[in-house]
């Protein structure tokens, strides 16, 4: 009687791929194919010495659209958005954040602490908006 009696227990596998599926199915395409490298011109440091980002939102549009920013991990990045209407930022990060933002100007800072590539998105235009490289 040595038969060996481990449940084999799928579960969580599955629970993990629908949870891929439907992030995969609720975002953007992350294929920007505009190569490689980062466009550093849109981090600006703030008084404090914090790294900024310009957000802005008009119309059917946002600014930056899918640039690459190069973040340190753990670093607080600030954003530094500015609406015409109230939204959501989706930063596809681990665990993922939701950015809530007023028309007007909105001010908050974002901090990934594991490192890869963290799309971060607008799901009301459904729009990549940066992609930070988190090392
Ligand atoms: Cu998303």
């Amino acid at each position: 009687m040595s038969r060996s009696a481990r449940p084999f227990r799928p579960l969580g596998a599955v629970l993990v791929s629908a949870v891929m599926a439907l992030a995969v199915a609720g975002c953007g395409s992350d294929d920007s194919g505009s190569g490689s490298g980062s466009d550093s011109s849109v981090v600006k440091k703030d008084s404090s010495g914090t790294s900024t980002v310009d957000i802005t939102f008009k119309g059917d549009s946002v600014t930056p659209s899918g640039a690459k920013v190069k973040v340190k991990a753990g670093d607080p990045l600030k954003l530094h958005i500015t609406a015409d209407k109230a939204g959501e930022i989706h930063v596809h990060s681990s665990p993922e954040q939701h950015i809530e933002y007023a028309a007007g100007t909105t001010d908050k800072t974002v901090t990934i602490d594991q490192p890869g590539v963290v799309d971060v998105e607008s799901h009301s235009l459904d729009k990549l908006i940066l992609q930070l490289t988190v090392r």
